[in-house]
């Protein structure tokens, strides 16, 4: 008794989340434009589940609008989304209330790498594939069918090619990084120090977890401990949203645009309209619009199809010589 209203309690709030997303079209096209053939699966029989990371930056409400709206225009089954504020314990059990559901697709953006080994062995023992997406895990590779996203430590190598090249004699970086943990963090600072030139150091490194909120006490407390200028010339942020964070507190210090160089990841507008207003030398690009990507590759593995192993996005760096161009055909 208490079990089955355990499990029709589950089922309800799910169905909330759904009916909030707003993606539990029944009315949909019901074959895609590459339909299958018959007896094969299409996207209205999709029933994909996306426990998010959370809502932490621009990025990220990028990456959650894709998914939402490329399950809409796809006419999937339905989108059982949930938002799980950063916690790691809260995309577990989100990850759990899927199987539970027994979802087809399982597309799972991990907030950290480690930890994932349990709820992906339940996954696969309940033979419901998982598609890694955005940051990776470390588990190992036969506990999920693929993994989509972002090549981070190519990121991160990219970010120290324009401190190179900025700052030929050398000097002194402060570095502000993402989430402690998580493969975005994890893969920048590794490029980074693959690349940096020798005569250039990292004198101090603090995380301000991929929000623009945290990143002004972490910003403040450097600023406390180093003089700009004579200290340290340059900054690498680990993404736009605490980069917009860092330019708050530079400003409020009297600290002028191209005072010290700064180099920032994603490439939103937000990042964008730094480098218009000469804050940011370079923005690294990161794509959150994994969405249509995402729903083909679920398609595959509904139909026992092949998939590769890694799908990497393909990325550039932008520069303020045409951020104010480019700016308004941003798309998040
Ligand atoms: O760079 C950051 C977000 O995992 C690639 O997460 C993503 C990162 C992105 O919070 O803005």
């Amino acid at each position: 008794m208490s079990i089955s209203r355990t499990f029709a309690a589950r089922l309800m709030a799910l169905l909330v989340i759904v009916g909030l997303a707003g993606c539990g079209a029944s009315s949909a096209p019901t074959t895609a434009p590459d339909a299958p053939a018959t007896g094969a699966k299409t996207y209205s029989d999709m029933v994909l589940c996306y426990p998010q990371l959370g809502a932490e930056s621009d990025w990220r409400t990028a990456n959650t609008a894709s998914i939402k709206e490329t399950a809409a225009t796809l006419g999937i089954k339905q989108l059982v989304f949930s938002d799980a504020q950063q916690k790691q314990e809260n995309q577990i059990s989100a990850v759990r209330a899927c199987i539970q559901q027994g979802v087809d697709v399982i597309a799972l953006p991990p907030v950290v790498e480690d930890g994932w080994d349990a709820v992906l062995t339940e996954a696969k023992n309940a033979g419901i594939p998982v598609i890694i997406v955005d940051r990776s895990v470390s588990a190992d590779k036969s506990l999920y069918s693929t993994h989509i996203g972002s090549n981070m430590v190519l990121e991160g190598e990219r970010a120290a090619a324009e401190f190179n090249k900025m700052m030929p004699n050398g000097g002194a970086i402060l570095e502000l990084s993402g989430t402690t943990g998580s493969g975005a963090a994890v893969g920048r600072a590794k490029g980074l120090r693959n690349k940096l030139n020798s005569n250039i150091t990292i004198i101090d490194s603090q995380t301000g977890n991929f929000t623009r909120a945290e990143a002004v006490p972490v910003m403040q407390a450097l600023l406390k401990k180093y003089t700009p200028g004579t200290d340290f010339q340059g900054i690498f942020i680990h993404n736009d949203d605490m980069g917009i964070g860092v330019i708050e507190v530079l400003k409020a210090a009297g600290i002028k645009p191209g005072d010290l160089k700064i180099v920032s990841v994603d490439g939103t507008r937000g990042g964008f309209q730094a480098m218009v207003d000469g804050w940011f030398q370079a923005d690294v690009e990161c794509n959150p619009l994994l969405g249509p990507q995402v729903f083909e590759l679920a398609l595959k593995l509904m139909n026992g199809q092949p998939v590769e192993p890694e799908v990497i996005t393909n990325e550039t760096v932008y520069y303020p010589e045409n951020a104010a161009e480019l700016l308004p055909t941003r798309k998040y």
